[in-house]
């Protein structure tokens, strides 16, 4: 391989070392294989449809030209079907497929959540007592003279009656601003229960259901709103109760967080409630003097995707990376066994694994992979579960046979910062508010918030995306949040601790985080996550000063490496509470002149927030700030901003 051909793979070195490794180990992975298997052009764009057996038909466009009003007309499937109808329905497609991933997430906790209520569920309890009474309160649910599992089996079951809630509407609609509230009523998108909304998209988008792009999409949104403010709040809030809610905690990432003396347990996926257990289960000293008993140092547990997250913030458990390295974890010849639940997990991990000592263990039993070990992880009996998973990862330290090389690249961060530490941070215990943040916008020395979230995506270099956009906002004094995979990116590079601020932001964002001692770059959790930062948005506007709405807000959103049908359910939720958000990587619908102009342009009219596509993650980044600064215009401050950058060339002047 070329130097440079590698470069463009990844800009993380220890991904680029790894890569090499496998290569020369012989051994096959997600770097390779994108090389030899290009997208398909046609399905790409969203013109591809395989939704009955008379096709797959193909509707491309023209290549390089226009298509002519005849050529329009006939590009349709057997059954009739438009072009725009074809890409609507793949479309909204891909929201219920994400929508269901974080919704059945959401359920299965709220499941374990009213097991651990009743008591069935041995080693889960309430860790966060203040916020489950404060979930109660806002549910209409009675704290009096009630212990906290008989209130936690209250929230429970009315957690789970949202997935199967037949009419209504889901109850964390109401923690949005009024006014969007009633936008979405009026608009008539206003989600009931989650399993319904993405139920009736597949019937819709079945053969001869919904054959109008618009009313497709317009189903597309609410199944997403069922998503954002139904299924991941849900999981989200319900696991801060049951683990706690994250506060600011100092780690790792990286590869070079495995460890060569030591039973490296890599855990993968999504759904803490395994994690968590396994994080308790691995301190066992009984555990330690048996992983001891084989030759190794100890245990060392290291997550990978969002259950890395989820384990990172609660606590503060080193990361191993991001999407696109999970393989390359495996290649490093040192990870005794890759645990994983559900989500992201890629079937390749066997392939991988055979080439090394490594054991791949499914443990859900909705997720099982063909050679890998199963070991059903069962809530009921989770200690037992936990202890069986961690032994069989013992075990194999004695089976390491090839080389072993760990990368030496790890990088500190500081994560945790869910809404609840915002608002403590900025406001102070007892008078916890977003109030500074909304004044430090307001006088313009933050110029405004984005949200930057997402997958990596092997058609574009690893991390770059994320790299490159995330530096940029805060150049330009944009205080950025950030969840999943997008998140350990930045942290890979440094960008998740205070020092950074000065580094990489710009005088105003500096400013702020210097005095506050936060990082410019704020790591919010997993991609369920995405929840924390409606709330954190709505709780700017419920401060006042900024509007009131989210749409009003100087912000934006993007994912510039998505992959995950979950994200286009993400950034439609995002879009749909008024946010401008703009993707990178391929866009799916533009096959579709009309379905992509709907959602890029139609939907800032109704929702206030918008869809673009820009690959340059620099441009996109730019789009975000020239929306941010239409925003700041609109709310009258954008004056504000001026001043303070002019303050600061006198005072340059000056020294
Ligand atoms: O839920 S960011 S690659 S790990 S989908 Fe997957 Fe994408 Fe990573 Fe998390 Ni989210
Ligand atoms: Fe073709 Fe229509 Fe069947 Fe889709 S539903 S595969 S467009 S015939």
């Amino acid at each position: 391989m070329a130097e440079e051909e590698k470069k463009k793979k990844s800009v993380d070195q220890a991904t680029v070392e790894m890569i090499e490794k496998a290569s020369s180990d012989g051994c096959s992975i997600v770097f390779e294989r994108a090389e030899t298997l290009k997208p398909c052009p046609i399905g790409a764009v969203g013109s591809c449809c395989s939704n009955c057996a008379m096709g797959p038909c193909r509707v491309p466009l023209p290549k390089g030209r226009e298509e002519t009003p005849e050529e329009k007309a006939k590009r349709r499937g057997i059954c009739g079907a438009t072009a725009e109808t074809i890409a609507a329905r793949n479309f909204v497609r891909m929201i219920a497929s994400g929508a269901a991933a974080h919704g059945d997430h959401g359920r299965k906790v709220a499941e374990v959540f009213l097991a651990a209520a009743k008591g069935e569920a041995p080693g889960y309890q309430v860790k966060d007592e203040q916020k489950l009474l404060q979930l109660a309160l806002e549910l209409g649910i009675s704290i009096a003279d009630r212990s906290n599992e008989e209130i936690a089996v209250d929230i429970g079951e009315l957690a789970q009656q949202e997935f199967g809630r037949q009419e209504g509407e889901l109850l964390f609609l109401r923690r949005a601003p009024l006014k969007r509230q009633e936008l979405w009523r009026k608009l008539g998108v206003a989600p009931r229960g989650v399993d319904r909304e993405v139920v009736e998209t597949m019937h819709r988008t079945h053969m001869g259901v919904d054959q109008d792009y618009k009313n497709l999409l317009h189903q597309g949104v609410r199944t997403a709103l069922s998503d954002g403010w139904g299924g991941s709040m849900i999981a989200t809030e319900l696991q801060d109760i049951l683990f706690g809610t994250p506060s600011p905690v100092f780690s790792q990432i990286n590869l070079g967080v495995l460890k060569e003396d030591q039973v490296n347990l890599l855990i993968h996926g999504h759904e803490p409630q395994l994690a968590e257990m396994i994080a308790v289960v691995a301190q066992d000293p009984e555990m330690v003097k048996y992983a001891k008993s084989k030759g190794s140092n100890g245990i060392n547990l290291v997550g990978m995707c969002c259950t890395a997250n989820e384990i990172l913030m609660r606590h503060g458990i080193p990361i191993g990376g991001n999407f696109l390295q999970q393989e390359l974890a495996i290649v490093t010849g040192a990870v005794e066994a890759i645990v994983v639940d559900v989500q992201c997990i890629m079937q390749g991990l066997v392939e991988v694994a055979r080439c090394y000592h490594t054991k791949v263990i499914t443990t859900d039993d909705k997720a099982r992979i063909q050679g890998a070990t199963h070991i059903t992880f069962d809530e009921y009996n989770a200690i037992e579960s936990a202890k069986s998973i961690i032994r069989a990862a013992i075990d194999n330290f004695t089976n390491r046979t090839k080389s072993i090389r760990i990368p030496q690249y790890k990088t500190g961060l500081i994560a945790g910062f869910s809404h609840e530490t915002i608002n403590y941070l900025l406001g102070g215990l007892f008078r916890a508010s977003y109030r500074p943040l909304n004044d430090n916008i307001i006088n313009g020395r933050i110029r405004g918030v984005a949200g930057v979230v997402g997958c990596n995506n092997v058609r574009v270099t690893h991390d770059d995306g994320h790299l490159a956009m995330v530096r940029e906002l805060i150049k330009n004094d944009v205080l950025v949040l950030q969840t999943g995979c997008s998140a350990m990116a930045s942290a890979k590079a440094g960008l998740m601790v205070p020092e950074a601020a000065v580094q990489y932001a710009g005088e105003g964002l500096a400013s702020v985080c210097e005095a506050v001692g936060i990082p410019p770059v704020l790591h919010m959790g997993a991609c369920i996550d995405n929840s924390r930062i409606l709330i954190a948005a709505t709780a700017m506007v419920k401060d006042g000063g900024l509007g009131d709405d989210i749409s009003d807000l100087p912000a934006a959103g993007a994912a510039p490496e998505w992959m995950s049908e979950k994200a286009i359910s993400i950034g439609q939720y995002f879009v749909a509470s008024g946010v401008f958000t703009v993707f990178g990587v391929t866009w799916p619908t533009l096959g579709s002149k009309e379905v992509t102009d709907h959602l890029f342009r139609d939907m800032e009219d109704m929702y206030g927030g918008m869809w673009a596509f820009e690959p340059d993650p620099v441009k996109a980044a730019h789009m975000m700030i020239e929306h941010i600064d239409k925003k700041r215009k609109a709310l009258g401050i954008d004056k504000a901003r001026e001043r303070v950058l002019y303050d600061m060339a006198m005072r340059r002047e000056l020294e």
